[in-house]
């Protein structure tokens, strides 16, 4: 049973889709103090959700900021990421308030849901470590409390108020190729090439920033894309989909159409004079587009036609958080700080001041605080600033997106993912995780990302496989890519300037080839889970913990996952490492997948075991009384022989295992209809 309270007064997010009647009085869990709540924690509760950000599954002793950021660092000091999820789970003796530490109340799993568009601190035993603070920027609100005996049934009941994840379409599972600086047609052509040649698998190649004329919204370069149509041709033929990114700011130049359009009919945000508010992006200045006004954002999201209709069936969004590199206000206050140090003898307060000025121009604080949306639901008329509505505008740039797209292609799915989000997004996209490094530590960070996303409804999702920024290491993609075999967006994606990271740099090819057939030879399974935990409102990949409440071991494993009802995994993230550590919650038998072959190895019994995992291999734990379905492998998503399943099973009785098998295209999304028990 979902309950409902209402604080100050709360503005529309459209987050939710059905709402319960107000539960009047106040929430029985958390104190009321201030600006915001407060509860105690006991030493057992485990506090999950968050979705998007740094630090571990159980996200105690941290403070979290919920505002949409752009930011290329995720270290572990910092306190915000690309999406705003203001889900928590607590599981463990959660108490009322009234009750006391000597009055234990037992095991709780409660879930809450914070919907307010505007920033948010959470403070999870931070400041103290018995207590969580929750702080928000404007205490106005609408807060649902869900109650479960176990925490898959509060994800369960959160799920279906929030409504159905996204769906993409089934080529969406296949490898994809993607780097900031594929600068010509010839280059996304020897992506191709190379990829067929050393038969690797490859389902599509990503377009970013460069195909675009100056980095213009929906055009496409004349000089280095000239033959777009053509490029395009070639790749349908080869099975492969090019997926262009579309950028949040519209560059500000005469005759560009979507500028003008946008300018005439009044689309921008608006800075306090009601001017159209100019911040420089990636083609110098622009206007945003105001996603939150409804005719700006079909209008916007019509955009997308233009390269729909010349072949296009998927795109990622970027840079909507939004990110701002500078504004004119900002840059002048800078400039003239600088003109003034400019003969200084710079010490350690000038010296810092001058440096700290200049790392502190991008998304700067006071920026987001000087334009204004038009919003329906801003009390009113309409304005509204966009620090208080922050965490929407990635929502509903991917909406526009996904709206207008529902509209273009009624039948068929369209692949689209963004960088920022708020829950209700999930409804209209996926996300990609960002500007991680190519660290070791990203590897796990992204692995414990992949529950606490789902929580939230976010399942389409996965990590720049290899790293994003700084150099890559053959080892490293290799395991980043062994992890990615799991994962529904299975990217290797870089930054400009940094290592080459496509496979064919490589040396050890094989070895590459061996990780994605297991992908591919996965895909039967992996489909199936993705919509059974889409249709169901269940999470694909979910903490030991929820399995094996009573498991103390289990209860606070961080790098091992569990996959649907059947599988655990166990990557591995650690350089020069010949295997890992595991820990085996109930008895399971490993399969070890290398390439096309399957050993079907040993069981093992409940414990701590290490496994030995040279590069390549990929390792599933299959728990007892089930089966998993593995199909050959194949070179396109659309190749794989679905209709030659392999079973592979441990113990005598499995129960039978839901394959869901659709089109992988159309929208018609059934249960009942696609569902084969085998
Ligand atoms: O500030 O388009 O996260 O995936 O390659 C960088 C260039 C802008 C950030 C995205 C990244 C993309 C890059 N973009």
């Amino acid at each position: 049973m979902t309950k409902r309270y209402q604080f100050g007064n709360p503005i529309e997010t459209e987050a939710v889709l059905y709402k319960p009647d107000i539960t009047k009085g106040e929430c029985e869990w958390l104190q009321q103090s201030g600006r915001g709540f407060s509860c105690h924690l006991s030493r057992e509760t485990i506090v999950y959700g968050l979705g998007e950000s740094v630090r571990g599954i159980n996200k105690r002793g941290w403070l979290y900021r919920s505002f949409c950021s752009d930011e290329p660092e995720h270290r572990e000091d910092r306190h915000s990421l690309y999406g705003a999820h203001n889900f928590l789970l607590l599981s463990g003796d959660v108490y009322r308030k009234e009750d006391t530490e000597d009055a234990l109340p037992g095991q709780k799993n409660i879930g809450f849901f914070f919907d307010t568009p505007g920033e948010i601190v959470f403070d999870i035993g931070y400041t103290k470590s018995d207590q969580m603070e929750i702080t928000f920027s404007d205490f106005d609100l609408e807060l649902y409390v869900m109650e479960g005996d176990s925490p898959d049934e509060v994800v369960s009941e959160f799920r279906e108020l929030a409504g159905r994840s996204y769906i993409p379409p089934k080529w969406a599972f296949g490898y994809g190729q993607s780097r900031w600086s594929y600068e010509t047609s010839d280059d996304v052509r020897k992506i191709a090439e190379e990829h067929k040649r050393l038969k690797i698998p490859l389902d599509s190649v990503y377009l970013d920033i460069d195909y675009m004329e100056r980095y213009k919204d929906f055009t496409i370069d004349e000089k280095n894309f000239g033959d777009f149509d053509q490029l395009v041709r070639e790749m349908k033929e080869e099975k492969i989909h090019l997926v262009p990114i579309i950028d949040a700011g519209v560059k500000i130049e005469e005759g560009y159409d979507v500028y003008e359009e946008g300018k005439e009919k009044g689309y921008f945000c608006k800075d306090e004079n009601g001017e159209d508010f100019t911040v420089g992006v990636w083609p110098g200045k622009c206007h945003f587009p105001d996603m939150l006004n409804e005719e700006a954002r079909h209008w916007f999201g019509d955009k997308y036609h233009l390269l729909t209709d010349r072949g296009i069936d998927g795109f990622w969004n970027d840079m909507n958080e939004p990110a701002i590199f500078y504004s004119e206000k900002r840059l002048e206050k800078v400039f003239s700080r600088m003109r003034e140090l400019m003969g200084e003898n710079l010490d350690i307060d000038t010296f810092f001041e001058m440096t700290g000025m200049v790392a502190g121009i991008a998304n700067h604080r006071e920026d987001y605080e000087s334009f204004y949306h038009s919003y329906p639901y801003a009390p009113g008329d309409r304005k509204i600033r966009h620090d208080k509505v922050h965490n929407l505008y990635g929502y509903y740039m991917t909406r526009a997106a996904a709206e207008s797209l529902e509209k273009l292609s009624p039948e068929k799915r369209i692949l689209l993912f963004s960088r920022a989000s708020y829950i209700g997004m999930h409804r209209y996209g996926g996300i990609w995780q960002g500007d991680n490094m190519s660290w070791w530590s990203h590897l796990l960070l992204n692995i414990k990302m992949m529950p606490s996303l789902n929580m939230c409804g976010f399942l389409y999702t996965g990590a720049d496989l290899g790293g994003f920024g700084s150099d890559t290491t053959e080892e490293l993609l290799l395991r980043f890519l062994s992890f990615g075999v799991f994962t529904p967006l299975m990217r290797n994606h870089a930054a400009k300037g940094t290592r080459r990271q496509e496979i064919y740099c490589f040396e050890n090819i094989e070895c590459f080839r061996d990780i994605l057939k297991v992908r591919y030879r996965l895909l039967p399974y992996l489909y199936s889970e993705y919509m059974k935990a889409a249709l169901r409102g269940t999470m694909m990949f979910r903490p030991l913990a929820f399995r094996y409440p009573g498991d103390k071991i289990a209860r606070h494993v961080e790098d091992q996952l569990l996959l649907g009802e059947e599988l655990m995994i166990a990557p591995v993230y650690e350089q020069n490492a010949i295997g890992r550590a595991v820990y085996i919650p109930e008895r399971m038998k490993l399969f070890r997948f290398r390439g096309d072959s399957i050993d079907e190895e040993r069981v093992y019994e409940k414990g701590y075991y290490f496994v030995d995992m040279p590069l390549g291999d990929i390792c599933i734990f299959l728990r007892e009384g089930h089966k998993i379905p593995v199909a050959d492998s194949a070179l396109r998503v659309e190749n794989v022989p679905v209709e030659k399943l392999e079973i592979y099973s441990f113990g005598e009785k499995a129960e039978p295992y839901e394959l869901y098998a659709d089109d992988g295209e159309t929208r018609e999304y059934s249960l009942e209809k696609n569902i084969i028990r085998i």
